[in-house]
């Protein structure tokens, strides 16, 4: 029977850089997810008897989750619902199944790289039929309704055991509870050549991939260790914990810093991936060598042709506002555009579909390509094995040789978590208000040339996108960009991103953060970050 229930709005469901976001206990407020997904229904037209993917990256309140919005959509008329056995579904998977079973949509549950666990955080994406995330007309509309909202309509239909797999009804709904990783691993196997990478494997080619508790933990055991040989003990962390074994699901230098040293130490295996909470993130690392994921975005468009899937060439790159140059570089020596794009993966889509670009970057671990409409962590993963395979060179050769061609950017990002979140509106708005007396002035011993606040002219719906983050670039070619974050909880998050390009080779190795020090020192200087904030150093550097 389906149920009408009166209801009152939340403030604040409003979804930010990917979805809506928010600590555990919000969520599990009566009522909460049910006007959230009521409200995102309600913004749909002509959804009936269609289908619906849902799934999650398996932390604390998914199976809550997901049954609520299962009885949702059996209420709001649904014809199918595509559920991953277990609630498991990674973002990329979830996006790959949308596509290949032209789904209406989908929605997933996660907070992505954000902790999970009782106290940690939840979230709930919704994604549209090209597999991609929801864009700003769409999260708008649903964040409008979810302030007017006066009642749900859900069924009082049992719980659906999410962990057989096979076909259940709910209400007149049909719920599949499908393998989360075979359609998804089908893809990749159209997109890279498996049996070069085999070949890699089975001449003893070494590798560490550290799941993180999180979801791509089954992925990456089936696709790595089972399909393409790769030693048993290869995936760690590869069980998806509710509370990620209480870590941050965040491959970066802090939070996989274990991996980070075995790379860099003596018994250090060939290769070191790790991806987040939803599988969307990646991070890269040769023995011995860190690559930031901006380098990582060029080395892939500069020889994804290596993999099958990409034989043909790409038709373009596209990066977001804060990722290092180094992209366009590689896009110009290709004869393709570059499109520079405000940070998150939606504004991506469009380029996509359009057929414009086919890989696609972000400095935040984010790669990807026309295979879907998610950034990817695995397949970032086995595009470097593709590469890898081919070329027999070392990752560490590979990096020398592109710096050698094109340039390094030196790159890192400085952000500053969980600082007061006036004192950080209050920074941005007052260096806002300062970018046109910048031009021409002198910092730390470097002329500023222009500054900034990025707007975005999509090329193809003509969609302005505007107060996308702080530039400020000087003479010799550095930048500076700073911008908060929308995928915190707490307070807000600054973000600063700090670039300079060296052509000259023999400049290729030294250490970032000494190379950018005199562009930190003002970086921190000219909003007076400290003086502002309270804080004197940032709380996570990569
Ligand atoms: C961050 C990253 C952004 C990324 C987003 C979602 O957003 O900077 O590049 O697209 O997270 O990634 P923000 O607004 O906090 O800077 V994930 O892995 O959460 O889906
Ligand atoms: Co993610």
């Amino acid at each position: 029977m389906i149920r009408v229930v009166a209801t009152t709005p939340f403030d604040g469901q409003k979804p930010g850089t990917s979805g809506l976001r928010k600590k555990v206990q919000v969520f599990q407020q009566p009522h909460y997810v049910e006007n959230f997904v009521q409200s995102l229904f309600d913004s749909l037209k002509e959804f009936e008897g269609e289908t619906l993917v849902v799934g999650g990256d398996g932390r604390y309140f998914n199976r809550e989750a997901i049954q609520t919005v299962i009885k949702i959509a059996a209420a709001a008329g649904f014809g199918r619902v595509l559920v991953g056995q277990g609630g498991i579904l990674s973002t990329p998977a979830a996006s790959a199944v949308i596509r290949k079973h032209e789904a209406f949509g989908g929605i997933i549950l996660s907070a992505s790289h954000n902790p999970g666990g009782e106290h940690g955080d939840f979230g709930i994406k919704y994604n549209i039929g090209n597999g991609g995330p929801a864009p700003e007309p769409v999260t708008d509309a649903i964040f409008a309704r979810s302030q007017a909202i006066t009642q749900y309509r859900i069924s009082d239909a049992p719980d659906v055991d999410l962990d057989t797999q096979g076909i259940t009804r709910v209400e007149d709904m049909v719920v599949d509870v499908i393998d989360p990783v075979e359609d998804y691993a089908e893809l990749m196997g159209t997109l890279f050549d498996f049996d070069a990478i085999r070949d890699l494997f089975g001449a003893g080619f070494t590798m560490r991939f550290d799941a993180m508790s999180a979801v791509t933990g089954p992925y990456a055991r089936a696709i790595l260790e089972e399909t393409l040989g790769a030693a048993p003990g290869t995936v760690v962390h590869g069980q998806p914990l509710p509370d990620f074994g209480g870590h941050h699901p965040d491959p970066n230098l802090v939070h996989a810093k274990d991996l980070y040293d075995l790379l860099m130490s003596d018994h250090a295996p060939d290769l070191g991936a790790a991806s987040d909470g939803d599988g969307d993130r990646n991070m890269i690392i040769g023995r011995g060598r860190y690559l930031t994921p901006s380098d990582s975005l060029a080395i892939i468009a500069a020889n994804a042709h290596l993999a099958p899937g990409y034989a043909a060439g790409i038709a373009g790159i596209a990066r977001s506002m804060p990722t290092s140059g180094a992209a366009d570089r590689v896009a110009e020596k290709l004869g393709v555009t570059c499109y520079e794009t405000p940070t998150g993966w939606k504004f991506f889509g469009n380029l996509l579909d359009a057929g414009l670009a086919t890989v696609c970057g972000e400095e935040s671990f984010g790669t990807g390509s026309n295979h879907v409409r998610e950034k990817d962590g695995l397949w970032a993963v086995l595009m470097w094995l593709n590469i890898l395979a081919v070329r027999r060179q070392s990752v560490a050769a590979i990096v020398a040789d592109h710096w050698a061609t094109y340039g390094r950017n030196y790159y890192t990002r400085h952000d500053y978590e969980e600082v007061d979140a006036a004192a950080a509106e209050g920074l941005v708005a007052d260096l806002r208000a300062r970018l046109d007396t910048l031009p021409g002035s002198v910092l730390g011993g470097l002329t500023v040339e222009k500054a900034d606040d990025f707007a975005y002219h999509d090329p193809v719906d003509g969609s302005v996108t505007t107060k996308q983050g702080l530039r400020v670039f000087f003479t010799d070619g550095s930048r500076i960009v700073y911008r908060l974050s929308g995928t915190g909880t707490a307070g807000a998050t600054l973000r600063v991103y700090i670039e300079r390009f060296e052509p000259d080779a023999a400049r290729h190795d030294l250490d970032t953060q000494a190379a950018l020090a005199d562009l930190i020192a003002i970086a921190r200087s000219l909003p007076d970050i400290e003086g502002r904030t309270g804080r004197s150093e940032p709380s996570v550097i990569t």
